[in-house]
């Protein structure tokens, strides 16, 4: 009995230990679950808290595209008014904020903010080889690509590609033979790539970022002189149009139209005696062929002072709209040196000229920096008007988790401001300082500091 007691005994107290070892480890398993349930609770609470952040910067976007509308309505055509007098940085919406970059052209180490005048570049459209060779980065087998890509026929331009190129690609296309609609759409062409198109610029931002300028130590490949070469991005456009009318929309006097003469001579009585109008008039050959408004001041023996008057009101084309000028008021450095024979003293005049003088309301004044010859070869190719800009837009949460950035292009043409493209550029990475970011996430306030110089 003892024995068997005994035998019990051990083997009772085996089964105890049996249950308790396996509650243990019921015990441990469930913790276990429990902590890997709270864990993936709070994971799915940091994901659905960021899914917030990012419905919110969404949001944001939809905001920032009224407020452009609104800006470009309440300024409608002045450029600089837009420039100078709105904000565009560290804007708030709601908890978040909103940023409209742009470019720095003459710093790389600083940002700037505000709308781009699509008017003040190179439109890949109409621009002539020429012009397109002159761009930074362009090569001369992009750019006769680029004419091949977007004219209607199917003859090879020197170093160009057609059809033949493209339809032997592993993926293969046709050449598409039209106008460019988009700018990225540049990269289907032959010889266009990133690197030409951005540069060392690869985030966007205007800015020489730290990966930007270590050579291969990150990407991208940089040359490490501590200079920022970005591509031709920022230099081109598709989009630069305007109605071929004055400044008031009525239609122009054609110089080049025979029967428009006693119009002609009507508007230059409205600006001098009319003694003055007749020797003008007399200086007009009866079948005129003037190549440029410009060209018509030079040979009509007009004063500088009676052509400014003059200039908005005249053209030389019947066409209805005229594509692809370059507004002269706000281009770059870059851009005006893209302009048939002008060489760099050209354009540092022009710029000094233009920094120093305000209401330049018509492309007379070009005719007082430039020689006849530089100012009438430009002279079909320039504007002073802008209707068309971009928008580089920024949206962050107001609490730093989540970021959207977008390319908005708008039209001014025709009163209400239209979007003409929009485009995530959430890809290229958050472009400003990171601080910003991070003074969000812990609840603190951006500082001017963060906004301006790096
Ligand atoms: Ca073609
Ligand atoms: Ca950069
Ligand atoms: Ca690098
Ligand atoms: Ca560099």
């Amino acid at each position: 009995m003892r024995t068997t007691n005994g035998r019990q005994f051990v083997a009772s107290h085996r089964t105890g230990g049996t249950i308790l070892i396996v509650t243990i480890w019921v015990v441990l398993v469930l913790a276990g679950l429990a902590l890997v349930f709270a864990r993936s609770m709070r994971v799915a609470a940091i994901v659905s808290a960021n899914q917030v952040a990012s419905v919110e910067a969404e949001w944001i976007a939809s905001g920032v595209c009224q407020y452009i509308i609104a800006q470009l309505a309440a300024h409608a055509g002045d450029a600089e008014a837009l420039n100078e007098d709105v904000p565009w940085e560290a804007l708030p919406v709601g908890q978040g904020y909103f940023w409209v970059l742009r470019s720095n052209l003459e710093d790389d180490r600083d940002f700037d903010y505000g709308l781009t005048d699509e008017a003040g570049k190179i439109n890949l459209n109409s621009a002539s080889l020429e012009m397109l060779l002159k761009l930074p980065g362009m090569t001369s087998e992009l750019a006769a690509s680029i004419i091949d890509w977007r004219d209607e026929d199917g003859d090879v331009t020197t170093g160009g590609a057609e059809d033949e190129y493209y339809l032997l690609l592993s993926e293969p296309y046709n050449c598409k033979n039209a106008p460019f609609e988009t700018v990225d759409e540049i990269l289907l062409v032959k010889g266009a790539s990133e690197e030409l198109l951005y540069g060392e610029d690869t985030n966007l931002n205007g800015v020489l970022d730290d990966n930007e300028n270590d050579g291969d130590n990150s990407a991208p490949s940089d040359n490490r002189n501590g200079r920022l070469e970005g591509g031709f991005y920022d230099y081109v456009t598709v989009y630069s149009v305007e109605a071929n009318t004055d400044s008031e929309g009525n239609e122009r006097i054609n110089l080049n139209d025979a029967s428009a003469r006693t119009t002609l001579q009507s508007a230059l009585q409205e600006v001098v005696k009319e003694e003055r109008a007749l020797e003008i008039m007399n200086n007009i050959p009866i079948s005129p062929s003037y190549a440029s408004v410009m060209a018509f001041y030079y040979g009509s023996g007009l004063k500088i002072e009676e052509f400014e008057q003059l200039a908005d009101r005249l053209t030389v084309s019947d066409e209805q709209t005229l594509p692809g000028l370059v507004n002269v008021n706000t281009a770059s450095k870059e851009v005006l040196l893209c302009l048939p024979d002008l060489e760099e003293a050209d354009v540092d005049a022009m710029l000094s000229y233009r920094q120093s003088n305000s209401s330049l309301d018509s492309v007379a004044w070009v005719a007082k920096v430039l020689d006849r010859d530089k100012a009438t070869a430009i002279g079909n190719y320039i504007t002073v008007r802008s209707f068309q800009y971009s928008a580089d837009i920024i949206c962050l949460s107001g609490n730093g988790r989540a970021y959207k950035r977008f390319k908005a292009v708008f039209d001014t043409q025709g009163g209400t401001p239209q979007i003409v493209y929009w485009k995530s550029l959430t890809r290229f990475g958050w472009p400003l300082e990171y601080e910003i970011v991070e003074a969000l996430r812990k609840g603190k306030p951006i500082t001017e500091a963060m906004i301006g110089m790096r």
